[in-house]
């Protein structure tokens, strides 16, 4: 049987364990968050990359933050976030995968160089590459809102939501000079402010 507690593995600070903290808010899945030791013989088989969020649900653990919403999702079965239409759960897909693959890759640079200020990572010419790539990424953000007027896949709120919304928050939160206004993605942000996870997981001061 299935215990009530799951247990989170992370650091609330991490972009990705703020996923995993903010799903279990929507669903209203308790449950406990613990920082590993990474490089730890405990943590390590756990998780062979040694990163985090990792979760252990039971005799079940799961690693890969974008993989654990979806499961958090299903289990809970909560169609209004992840709905079982093969259709309807691939246009949320899409943008859960496309968080993990293209926004995420457009922004690491930018974002080491910018917040995390990484000593290797002061090239100019590749911070703004990086800004580009990253901005570029917003406009898509910017022109699928107005294309699916309210939230990313379409007018209801949906678990995409969480990582494009914490990626937004992030694109808001560093400094970067002459940032272009994206008005349906500032509104977004605003609805985005109404629920309560979002403000205690995403928008918390944290990029
Ligand atoms: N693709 C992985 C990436 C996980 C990842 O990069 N985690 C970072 C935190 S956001 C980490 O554990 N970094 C090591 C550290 O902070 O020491 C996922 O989405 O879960």
């Amino acid at each position: 049987m299935k215990p009530a507690t799951l247990k989170i593995l992370g650091k609330p600070s991490s972009i990705n364990v703020r996923k995993v903290l903010w799903a279990c808010e929507e669903i209203g899945r308790p449950f406990v968050l613990e920082e590993p030791a990474l490089g730890s013989a405990e943590f390590r088989p756990l998780n062979p990359n040694g990163l985090m969020p990792v979760i252990v649900d039971g005799d079940f653990v799961l690693w890969e933050s974008n993989t654990i919403i979806r499961y958090l999702a299903n289990d809970a079965a909560a169609e209004n976030l992840l709905p079982s239409d093969a259709r309807a759960r691939a246009l949320v897909e899409t943008w859960i995968d496309w968080q993990a693959t293209e926004f995420n890759t457009a922004w690491r640079y930018a974002f080491q160089a910018l917040v995390r200020k990484s000593p290797p990572h002061q090239n100019k010419a590749d911070i703004a590459a990086s800004v580009r790539d990253w901005t570029k990424a917003v406009a898509i953000v910017d022109g699928q809102l107005r294309r699916s007027n309210r939230f990313i896949a379409g007018p209801a709120f949906t678990l995409a939501d969480i990582p494009i919304g914490l990626s937004i928050n992030r694109w808001f939160m560093t400094p970067i000079e002459n940032r272009p206004s994206f008005p349906a993605v500032r509104a977004y942000y605003e609805r985005l402010s109404e629920r309560p996870g979002f403000m205690l997981h995403g928008r918390n001061g944290i990029p």
